[in-house]
């Protein structure tokens, strides 16, 4: 993540993908988020809603405000495509998580519910 000889933080995929250095597909965006299709779907549908400011993990994140407008920003994404949805955060490595910035899941469009797949 970071590089301890100069402190510099390497890019994040998430955000080589908003600088489009990386192609995803983008179904929504904003002047501060961010959601594509996740390339490895767990579900039938299954986005991620990506803030565009960068912070490692989602308890790393302080602000309220901050916290609040990223979860409702999740749900207005997971309401414009599915009625019923799931909203998950991997926190850490042996939670699954593997990118190391910020996202929530929507995971939805199951016929029977989620353990139909
Ligand atoms: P997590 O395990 O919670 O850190 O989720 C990271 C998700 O990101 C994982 O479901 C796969 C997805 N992902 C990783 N690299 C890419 C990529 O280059 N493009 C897209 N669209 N998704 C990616």
């Amino acid at each position: 993540m970071t590089n301890p000889a100069t402190d510099q933080r390497e890019p994040s995929i998430f955000e080589r993908i908003i600088a489009r250095e990386i192609p995803s597909e983008i179904v929504y965006e904003d002047d501060d988020y961010i959601a594509i299709r996740d390339i490895a779907p767990k579900a039938p549908l299954h986005l991620l809603v990506i803030p565009k400011k960068w912070s490692p993990r989602l308890d790393t994140i302080a602000d309220p405000d901050e916290m609040g407008r990223l979860w409702l920003k999740a749900s207005e994404v997971a309401r414009q495509h599915a009625q019923d949805y799931r909203l998950v955060v991997n926190v850490g490595q042996d939670a699954g998580m593997m990118v190391y910035h910020t996202h929530i899941h929507i995971l939805a469009g199951w016929e029977n519910g989620p353990e139909s797949d």
